[in-house]
């Protein structure tokens, strides 16, 4: 639908950490207002002092605080701010939240409310797509209403087979059948399972694809009517359907496949009337086929690999295309440059099966130099808190090729300073003397797989090696009264501790 220009004077971000923090950048970028929301947990957050107003929105639970959005979009009211960003997670691919906004003539920064609506039910999304010519997962559009009617397709379709609740997602309401005499009891399960987990039953059937990789088409719709492709991302690295390692391009994706997915994406896109940013996932066959997954109505958090090989910035895009601006021509021409991959530092220790880490964040030193690049939330002394997601930020490297961007991610990930929590950092370094992945061999199961199998030798954290040696440094220094000045100046132990373990143990070295 048309949209007259409309200057953005204030934007008020509904989000926290590392978005809100990326938002705010842009903004600043663009000399409009920043506001944001905190709640008491984050009242000394980074975006909190970073922004040009902030307000108080409740207590650190997000259901009392950053998903209330009534209580937001009133905010936004009374702040005078012209729109609401709403980053990714709490309210961005709410429906209900984003026509709220429209109701109260607060510009909500993301597609119309009627495309969250449709590409957040399974079974609308994929009928529209197979409308539109989209190639879906072969199998049928329409929910399995009985075992009968199961048993007909799954022998149509071929075995192996996926039941997928209609209403599921993220892996959650899917269920794998090999065999023809397996299907009763899955059918049953999947169905008591979506009925439990979801509140609606409806399960449809798929060809079961072994082994594909995800591919997601980043999109950009303006509103008036045009839909450009920004390249793919290859995001098969996940663990239990959480992305952990995002790259672009991707490394088996070549200018004639990109130009097909692309076409397909926008096309997927047109279907829904898109507008803002968004991304197009697919499953990419071992036979190169691939296949529409789901429409994500988001800025991504994987969107910086994007901007760093087309030198766009996404949030800019976002902005200008909410103020009512038609997409500017040279997206059309837009071809990745180099290579650019991600890595998501979680608050998370991977040598306890992924346990949350939370805790004070007491060193933090991100790398820099060239081709290096990090989108943090947090800063030196901040706080990850048990109440939301424990990821500290992305560092994004970039290089001419990926063989460069692999070297600079192992440099990064050694320059890293981190103490006071454990971090997925180890998993990192353990990928990158892993032959597959070096390769670029991912497939969407390859890292469960070899977690499981124990084939990922996951370095151990350098502090407890380096203790013995600053205890003697330590030593060393108090026996030689080379202490006796207090060189901290009346700094705490602690601090003074830490000083003296980076001098004695200088030669580098990781701390977690
Ligand atoms: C599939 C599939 C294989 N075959 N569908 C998982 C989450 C949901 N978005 C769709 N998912 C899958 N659907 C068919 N017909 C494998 C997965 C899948 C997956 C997909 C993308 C990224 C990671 C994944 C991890 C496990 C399973």
């Amino acid at each position: 639908m048309e949209r007259p220009i409309r200057q953005l004077k204030k934007v008020l971000v509904a989000n926290r950490g590392e978005i809100a923090v990326r938002i705010l950048r842009a903004l600043r970028e663009l000399e409009i207002r920043g506001a944001v929301v905190y709640s008491e947990a984050d009242r000394t957050s980074l975006p909190v002092l970073m922004a040009d107003e902030a307000y108080p929105i409740g207590p650190a639970p997000s259901r009392e605080s950053y998903l209330r959005g009534e209580a937001i979009v009133e905010l936004a009211v009374q702040i005078g701010a012209d729109a609401i960003h709403p980053g990714y997670g709490f309210l961005a691919e709410n429906a209900d939240f984003a026509r709220h906004c429209e109701e109260r003539g607060v510009v909500f920064i993301g597609p119309s409310p009627a495309a969250i609506a449709a590409m957040g039910s399974k079974i609308e999304s994929r009928r529209l797509m197979i409308e539109a010519g989209v190639p879906v997962v072969p199998g049928g559009k329409d929910p399995i209403p009985d075992l009968e009617t199961a048993t007909q397709r799954a022998a149509e379709i071929g075995y192996p087979v996926m039941l997928k609740a209609a209403a599921g997602g993220g892996g959650k309401g899917m269920r794998r059948v090999h065999r023809a005499e397996d299907l009763a009891s899955a059918f049953r399960a999947a169905r008591s399972e979506a009925s439990a987990s979801f509140g609606d039953d409806a399960v449809y059937l798929e060809k079961f694809l072994e082994r594909p990789r995800h591919i997601e088409i980043q999109i950009l719709g303006d509103h008036h009517g045009s839909v450009v492709s920004l390249g793919e991302r290859e995001c098969s690295l996940q663990r239990r359907h959480q992305k952990v390692v995002e790259e672009a391009p991707s490394p088996v994706v070549d200018s004639e496949l990109r130009r097909r997915m692309g076409e397909t994406a926008v096309r997927a896109a047109q279907a829904v009337g898109y507008s803002n940013a968004g991304t197009v996932e697919f499953l990419l066959d071992t036979d190169g086929s691939f296949y529409f997954l789901e429409v994500n109505t988001r800025l991504q958090v994987e969107h910086p690999v994007t901007e760093m090989v087309t030198g766009l910035d996404l949030v800019w895009a976002q902005l200008h295309v909410a103020q009512g601006e038609p997409l500017p021509e040279d997206f059309f021409e837009v071809e990745p440059r180099g290579h650019a991959i991600e890595v998501r530092l979680y608050a998370e220790d991977p040598a306890r099966g992924f346990a949350p880490s939370p805790g004070v964040v007491e060193v933090l030193r991100w790398p820099e130099g060239p081709g290096v690049r990090n989108d943090c939330g947090i800063e030196e002394g901040g706080e990850v808190s048990i109440h939301y997601d424990p990821m500290l930020g992305k560092l994004i490297v970039w290089g001419a090729d990926r063989e460069q961007a692999l070297r600079r991610l192992d440099r990064a990930l050694h320059e890293l300073r981190v103490d006071g929590i454990r971090t997925t950092r180890p998993l990192f370094q353990a990928l990158l003397s892993d032959p597959d992945f070096r390769a670029g061999a991912m497939d969407i199961d390859m890292l469960d797989r070899k977690l499981a199998a124990g084939a990922l030798v996951l370095p151990q954290p350098r502090v407890e090696r380096d203790l013995p040696l600053v205890a003697a440094a330590l030593a060393h220094c108090e026996v030689s009264g080379r202490l006796a000045a207090d060189p901290d100046g009346g700094a705490d132990l602690r601090t003074r501790w830490r000083r003296r373990a980076r001098e004695a143990a200088r030669g580098g070295g990781t701390w977690n």
